[in-house]
């Protein structure tokens, strides 16, 4: 049983916590082998954001969405006032904007670090273009993540291309309003495999440093290799004042994107603890985006996206509830013991009540992921997206 005053750390904890959804989480997506097509997944932006409205709706901590602007801003399809437009219909409003200069042709050799000028003003000319989508969405966050980098030794010039990237980001970083941000993403392999050029959080840090005071870096949980200490790299980006946000999501193997907390929940509480002993410590509030950043193609989308929504508030309630008054005198004191079961005893509370009772006084179902089911939603877009998708999937065959 929870005292009242752990149960006002867990309010407190949720009244300032949202989390982002990404648009591309509702549509049709596969691996590398293939589709298993879903008859209720999103095709056009309007659906996507009418999924997101009702992840919100059930939640009440999803408000935005981040949008991929060549797959939600294509050229002739939809202008960004209608998109501003759908997502105010739905109930949430456009968060992130992110680039994408790595689906075109032009980019087989990379974009920002292609060796030919041409090809890096086009990406630049696309980076500039989201800049300017980012200003008519009233979006602050322009989320960059770059799939550049060679698979063969000796094939890359690997300084000239950091040079590259440093001129594009400037250049991009220039273009921004005071109150936007550039946050630069890192990943260690793939699409490539020899080496990448924005590999880690240290190349990262010094490409957001060089592009200007604005640019923060983005941690993407499924960005790394498997024994690294996720929880040093945001100590380190806390204090440092680099730590943009993160774009959540599980791993077994690699860049897996499985449901947040299903492999490893601990790691992520560690992750929101270390957010939290530092806004203990300096009295001030991290500022930092929360994103998920995840593509379902066994799991239903939109209760894949409720489940992990609801899963990130119990881990952030429990890491609230660590005691950092006492972490803080055990570790003064060198008591191992006793500050590792600061961690444990926080981390094994049961806060699932106290977040229906949040839930309660919000006007929200205790259960999301029960109401949303009883909502018929997906009775109805799988009458009306069906169709479409059943004849994709014959075209498949
Ligand atoms: C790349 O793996 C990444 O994490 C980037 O954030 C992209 O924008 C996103 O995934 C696309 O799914
Ligand atoms: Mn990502």
């Amino acid at each position: 049983m929870l005292s009242s005053s752990q149960e006002q750390k867990i309010w407190n904890a949720l009244n300032g916590f949202n989390i982002e959804i990404p648009s591309w989480g509702f549509a049709n997506t596969g691996t590398r082998f293939g589709k298993f097509v879903q008859l209720t997944a999103a095709t056009t932006i309007d659906e996507k954001l009418s999924d997101a409205g009702e992840v919100h709706k059930y939640t009440g901590c999803c408000p935005s969405v981040a949008v991929h602007v060549l797959w939600d801003f294509a050229k002739g399809k939809q202008s960004v006032a209608e998109v501003n437009e759908a997502a105010a219909r739905h109930g949430v409003r456009v968060g992130a904007i992110n680039p994408n200069v790595f689906q075109d042709q032009i980019y087989k050799h990379g974009s920002l670090g292609n060796p030919d000028p041409e090809i890096r003003a086009a990406a630049l000319g696309h980076l500039l273009d989201s800049v300017e989508i980012a200003k008519q969405t009233g979006s602050r966050d322009i989320s960059l993540w770059f799939g550049d980098g060679s698979n063969f030794p000796g094939t890359a010039n690997i300084r000239h291309r950091k040079q590259w990237f440093i001129e594009g980001l400037k250049e991009t970083h220039a273009h921004m309003t005071p109150n936007q941000r550039l946050l630069v993403e890192y990943k260690p392999f793939e699409p490539t495999f020899y080496h990448t050029d924005i590999a880690d959080w240290g190349m990262a840090l010094l490409m957001a440093r060089a592009s200007g005071p604005q640019a923060r870096v983005l941690v993407d949980t499924g960005h790394h290799y498997q024994a690294q200490n996720i929880e040093q790299i945001v100590a380190w980006l806390l204090s440092e004042n680099m730590l943009a946000g993160f774009h959540f999501n599980d791993r077994r193997y690699a860049d897996d994107d499985l449901t947040l907390g299903s492999i490893d929940p601990y790691q992520v509480f560690r992750i929101f603890n270390e957010i939290a002993l530092f806004e203990f410590e300096t009295g001030k509030r991290a500022d930092l985006a929360y994103m998920i950043d995840q593509s379902h193609n066994l799991k239903n989308k939109v209760e894949e996206m409720i489940q992990t929504a609801t899963t990130a508030q119990e881990l952030m309630a429990k890491a609230s509830l660590v005691d950092h008054e006492s972490l803080l005198e055990h570790q003064r004191k060198c008591n191992l013991i006793d500050a590792e079961e600061c961690l444990k005893s926080a981390f094994a509370e049961d806060v699932r009540p106290a977040i229906e009772q949040w839930r309660k006084s919000k006007g929200l179902d205790i259960n999301p992921m029960r109401a949303f089911r009883e909502s018929g939603y997906l009775t109805r877009t799988a009458a009306e997206r069906g169709e479409r998708h059943r004849n994709a999937v014959s075209s498949y065959a």
